[in-house]
């Protein structure tokens, strides 16, 4: 069955590689490629609709802001830390499957719940392509031509990459981040990467958490020792996150399982700088696409 629904989940599947994805939040919480899961989620996540906190791990979907509200905006003042998309229950919009891949579109408008927190009319499609050699996630943002206002927001997709076998985080380089100017939210600092190639998830106490501004669409998530490399590529998003809290945070973190932060590194597409600002009747669309080169 390529596309199965059940009450908290969807299932795609194509040949050897399948997607499950949380209604919670649309949560991408397993991609299995060529036999292997390729995402972590703490085994201490409830994925289930009924319960109102964030997936930890998979891929979630960061929306209408990144990070914690901005606190000088009273739009966004009384939303959590990454918005409500995470943790807000999604409905299945459609479903298509062919030769070429397997498709799922799940939907969000504003529940009552939401419109306690957020006062702004949007419409949010999330689109899940799986393919045989590819993960095509794309978020569409919708302000209604009726709106009376721009509909502000930023957005993320937040994928917890699992490492292979045997590899742990300051093992992990991404390549596409040189030159870059980025925030280190560990010492809060603005800075530049050097022209070092790669950049490496070696942060004091082992966390490193920066997001890395215009960085390029195509980067490549490399493992010492390993042959096998990740592609991301992403469009629309104009930044990108590297994030990994490292054991001192990572074992205060309470739905992270024993180790899990040893397990993932998180290398997310995101639109963090400069917020968009959707006039009534505008659409905006941003992709992140994971691929193996076998
Ligand atoms: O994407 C990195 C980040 O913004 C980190 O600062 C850390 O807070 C992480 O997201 C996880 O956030 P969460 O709210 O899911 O615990």
């Amino acid at each position: 069955m390529p596309v199965n629904v059940s009450s908290e989940t969807v299932k795609l599947s194509l040949g050897a590689s399948s997607v499950e994805v949380a209604l919670k939040g649309a949560t991408v919480i397993s991609y299995v490629h060529d036999g292997r899961e390729r995402l972590f989620v703490s085994s201490k996540s409830d994925i289930r609709t009924s319960d109102s906190t964030a997936i930890r791990g998979g891929v979630p979907l960061c929306w209408p802001v990144f990070g914690p509200p901005p606190s000088d905006n009273e739009l966004f003042s009384k939303l959590k830390q990454h918005g409500f998309a995470r943790t807000s229950v999604w409905e299945v919009a459609d479903q298509q499957d062919s030769q070429e891949g397997v498709k799922v579109v799940f939907k969000l408008s504003p529940t009552e719940a939401i419109k306690s927190v957020f006062k702004l009319p949007f419409t949010l499609t999330y689109t899940v392509d799986l393919r045989p050699y590819t993960l095509v996630l794309t978020l569409h943002v919708e302000n209604p031509s009726s709106a009376v206002a721009a509909l502000p927001f930023q957005a993320a997709l937040h994928t917890y990459f699992r490492l292979p076998q045997g590899v742990r985080p300051p093992d992990v380089s991404v390549d596409g981040l040189e030159n870059l100017a980025y925030n280190d939210k560990v010492s809060g600092e603005q800075k530049v990467t050097e022209r070092r190639k790669e950049v490496v998830v070696d942060g004091p106490n082992g966390e490193i958490d920066r997001v890395y501004f215009r960085a390029p669409n195509e980067l490549v998530m490399r493992f010492k020792g390993q042959a096998e490399t990740v592609k991301v590529t992403k469009s629309g998003f104009a930044d990108a996150v590297v994030w990994n809290p490292g054991p001192k945070k990572g074992s205060t973190i309470a739905d992270m399982e024993e180790g899990g932060y040893d397990r993932y590194v998180c290398l997310e597409g995101c639109q963090v700088e400069p917020f968009v600002y959707l006039d009534p009747g505008k659409d905006w669309t941003g992709t992140y696409e994971v691929s193996f080169d076998q």
